[in-house]
């Protein structure tokens, strides 16, 4: 692999924003994932291969990371924001058409619930595996979900529920999604979230963590 691109992947995995970062400390003053993706693509690197062998690579080290107990919440922040900062050089590609997303994917924390700090991480994990996140924030209701459903045709959709007091605003966001959608893929995820609720309430798939959603997501745009 060009030495750049391990570069970048390295910065991202191990959240290297950019020069100023202080971690990893054996990378201090050293150029981190903003800078270096810039210069990959002054040096003409096609921006698919930094997002594919570069970024994407690395944070699906990150999340099977992260799935495994190896790394915990505060190391995959600082690893999602390096993707972040790093995305916003390739971004302008994506608009041109250079580069491709996989798909688009509305996702929510589902009416009532105010919990939205793993619904992110979901969020910034999907966003770094290629696909464009519709991200509608906190307590949304099954009309506005409705509504960004409709205005991007062909996207999955992911729920997040972090009390069992709003488990059945899901179920309601699940039903007014499939009496208009028999096919959208419908991911559901949070604390009391289990694979059995998610069938009982008609949606497609439960993971317990970010990468479980990546994996399944790239599964069915494959
Ligand atoms: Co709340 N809260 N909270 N809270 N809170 C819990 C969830 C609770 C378990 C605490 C407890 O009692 N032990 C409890 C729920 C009990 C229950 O219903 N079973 C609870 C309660 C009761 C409440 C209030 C009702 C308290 C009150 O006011 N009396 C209230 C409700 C407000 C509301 O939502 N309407 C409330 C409020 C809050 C704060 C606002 C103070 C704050 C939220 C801040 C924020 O999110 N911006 C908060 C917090 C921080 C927590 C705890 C401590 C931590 C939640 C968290 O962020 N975890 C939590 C106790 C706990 O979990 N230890 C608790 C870290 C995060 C990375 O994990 O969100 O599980 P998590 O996400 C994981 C996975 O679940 C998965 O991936 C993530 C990464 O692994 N995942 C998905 C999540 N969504 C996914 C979607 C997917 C796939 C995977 O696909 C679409």
């Amino acid at each position: 692999m060009n030495e750049i691109i391990e570069k970048i992947a390295y910065c991202i995995e191990f959240g290297k924003i950019n020069s100023a970062s202080p971690y990893p400390p054996d990378l201090r003053g050293q150029d981190g994932a903003d800078e270096l993706t810039k210069k990959a693509l002054d040096t003409g690197i096609a921006p698919s291969t930094i997002l594919n062998e570069g970024m994407i690579a690395a944070m699906n080290k990150v999340g099977k990371k992260f799935s495994e107990n190896k790394i915990f919440v505060p190391q995959m922040l600082l690893a999602a924001k390096a993707m972040s900062t790093a995305m916003q050089h390739i971004k302008p590609y994506f608009k041109s058409g250079t580069v491709k997303f996989k798909g688009k994917f509305v996702l929510g924390t589902v009416a009532g619930d105010l919990h939205d700090i793993g619904k992110n991480l979901v969020g910034m994990m999907i966003e770094g595996a290629g696909w464009e996140v519709i991200d509608l924030g906190v307590d949304v209701s099954a009309e506005k979900f409705m509504q960004a459903i409709n205005s991007n045709p062909g996207c999955s959709v992911g729920l997040s529920a972090l009390l069992t007091t709003t488990m059945v605003n899901m179920e309601k966001i699940v039903q007014e999604i499939r009496n208009n959608y028999r096919d959208i893929k419908i991911l559901t995820g949070g604390a009391p979230v289990t694979m059995d609720f998610c069938k009982n309430i008609g949606a497609d798939f439960y993971s317990p963590d970010p990468q479980g959603a990546v994996e399944y997501l790239n599964q069915i745009a494959s």
